[in-house]
């Protein structure tokens, strides 16, 4: 059996009610066959970044699992369908949105999938909750310079 790898990913979600999809979509990971939850990032709301419409709600989750990559993508991929997302143009605001960040420490550059992800480092949505739970995946320096990004943990 294949050895399992504690990855780490990012939700968010600003259309319908965030806070719902975001806490359901935690236990809908929690639940996929091949994983087993691990640590869950408080709430925090966030105003969209090169995207629009209401406040995200953001968090992050670190978990062991034995799938791979693009089997635990296309888990996610699942989870997101089944929360109604669209996607009719890039960044368009949406109903959940579930980005895997880090997969043990793999380096994944395929169409499909880039991990780390290429923009995590940009993002104080991500980055805030990735420090509460896995801080030593975050430099002080990369927290520094998401430092002027509005964000407010919310519980
Ligand atoms: N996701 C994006 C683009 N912009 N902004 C916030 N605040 N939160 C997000 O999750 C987010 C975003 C693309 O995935
Ligand atoms: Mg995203
Ligand atoms: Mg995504």
């Amino acid at each position: 059996m294949r050895e399992s790898v504690t990855a780490h990913i990012a939700l968010g979600a600003n259309l319908g009610d965030p806070v719902v999809s975001v806490l359901k979509a935690m236990d809908d990971i929690a639940a996929i066959d091949g994983i087993t939850p691990l640590k869950r990032s408080s709430l925090y709301r966030s105003a969209p970044l090169a995207s629009s419409g209401p406040d995200y709600i953001n968090a992050v989750v670190e978990v062991s699992t034995r799938l791979s990559a693009p089997a635990l993508l296309s888990a996610l991929q699942q989870i997101e369908q089944q929360a109604g997302r669209e996607r009719p143009y890039p960044n368009a605001p949406r109903t959940l949105d579930l980005d895997l960040l880090i997969y043990g420490n793999a380096s994944i550059d395929s169409t499909a999938l880039v991990v780390p992800h290429p923009r995590m480092l940009e993002r104080a949505f991500v980055l805030l909750p990735l420090f509460e739970i896995a801080p030593q995946c975050v430099a002080a320096a990369q927290l520094q310079a998401v430092q002027s990004q509005a964000i407010a943990r919310i519980g």
